[in-house]
């Protein structure tokens, strides 16, 4: 995390002067010294979201991403495509994943590197495959998930980040991983015996086999359902144990910009998701911005999760805009530290 110095200092010294002359310091004045009040906001440029909708629909016209179809073939070749038009190094690392059911699935994970050489680096992460069952869906329970929301929205997110990157004038002085992971939705809490659910598949087998030895990053952020109309982001929970300085950096960022409708002050549940083998076994920090309901604890996630209503109706370009312009905002303070 970037420490502005100058604003400590100065803020240190309006705290001294002001107990100096026996004013009382207030919570507004004593919170200066914290880091929410002293991230510096780096110039960045502006994330487009028609272009961000428009990547997450050019994927939801494969038809589900469900792996071993036509579908997620086409999908993946599309997303190693666009990643390499906007100049991003691309390194595909195919893997075959047991399910918990026991299909073997060919699968990949894809990354797309800007900056390849850069020391510091940021993962940005998404899974790009989708769920085989609507098995929340009232009746079409066996008929795939469209998959908009829950895998497409992060995935259009990442791309809008490569292209806008790729078209600045000012480019940021850092690395930047984009990464997306296959395979993580083939899962069954209630059936499989694994302590994943048999979700995440492919952030487990990069986790543990990286497509550099022994990768790491400097931090994190993984999206999952970041593109639902009034989508709420609470602080997850392995988000907030593991990386919590990365969530405060995130959720103060957003702030900042004007988004704390969606990037909101409390605590939310602890979801399994493809962070948490990055935290466990890749042991870098990594948080996970995912749409959890607050105030009904009667569901988890959005409306039409794991159903087939799952689709580009549901896709606010709003909600894409909060977090794509959150995150380029991250990235250019990371890169650019104010002394
Ligand atoms: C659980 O339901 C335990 N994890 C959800 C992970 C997930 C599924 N994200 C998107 N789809
Ligand atoms: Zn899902």
């Amino acid at each position: 995390m970037t420490i502005n110095s100058s604003l400590i200092f100065r803020s240190l010294a309006l705290i001294t002067l002001l107990a100096g002359i026996g004013l009382s310091c207030t919570t507004k004045d004593s919170s200066e010294s914290t880091s929410e009040q002293t991230t510096a906001m780096a110039p960045a440029p502006t994330f487009n979201a028609d272009s961000a909708y428009t990547f997450v629909e050019k994927q939801v016209a494969f038809g589900p991403r469900v792996p071993n179809t036509t579908a997620h073939t086409q999908t993946g070749d599309y997303l190693v495509e666009t990643l390499k038009e906007y100049g991003f190094t691309v390194t595909e690392q195919p893997f075959v994943a047991t399910t918990y059911d026991g299909k073997k699935l060919n699968a990949r994970n894809i990354i797309g590197s800007y900056n390849p050489q850069a020391g510091k680096r940021i993962m940005l992460a998404a899974h790009w495959d989708s769920r085989p069952f609507a098995d929340e869906d009232s009746t079409r329970k066996t008929q795939p998930v469209p998959g908009a929301n829950d895998g497409a929205s992060g995935v259009g997110v990442l791309l809008e980040i490569a292209r806008v990157i790729h078209a600045a004038s000012n480019k940021p002085d850092i690395g930047l991983d984009l990464m997306f992971f296959d395979a993580e939705d083939w899962g069954n809490s209630e059936v499989a015996s694994d302590e994943f659910g048999g979700f995440c598949l492919g952030s487990r087998y990069w986790a543990e086999n990286r497509h550099i030895p022994n990768y790491t990053a400097y931090f994190g952020v993984l999206l999952d359902m970041v593109g639902a109309k009034g989508a709420t982001f609470p602080k997850e929970g392995y988000s907030t144990r593991n990386a919590n300085e990365v969530v405060r950096t995130v959720w103060n960022t957003a702030s900042k910009l004007g988004y704390s409708n969606y990037f909101l002050d409390q605590q939310g549940p602890a979801i399994t998701d493809d962070h948490v083998p990055v935290n466990q076994i890749a042991k870098f920090p990594m948080i996970d911005i995912i749409h959890t309901r607050v105030n009904d604890l009667s569901r988890t996630f959005f409306d039409h999760w794991h159903t087939t209503g799952d689709t580009m109706e549901n896709i606010d370009r709003n909600t894409l805009k909060a977090v794509g312009q959150t995150l380029l905002q991250v990235l250019y303070n990371e890169a650019q530290p104010v002394m």
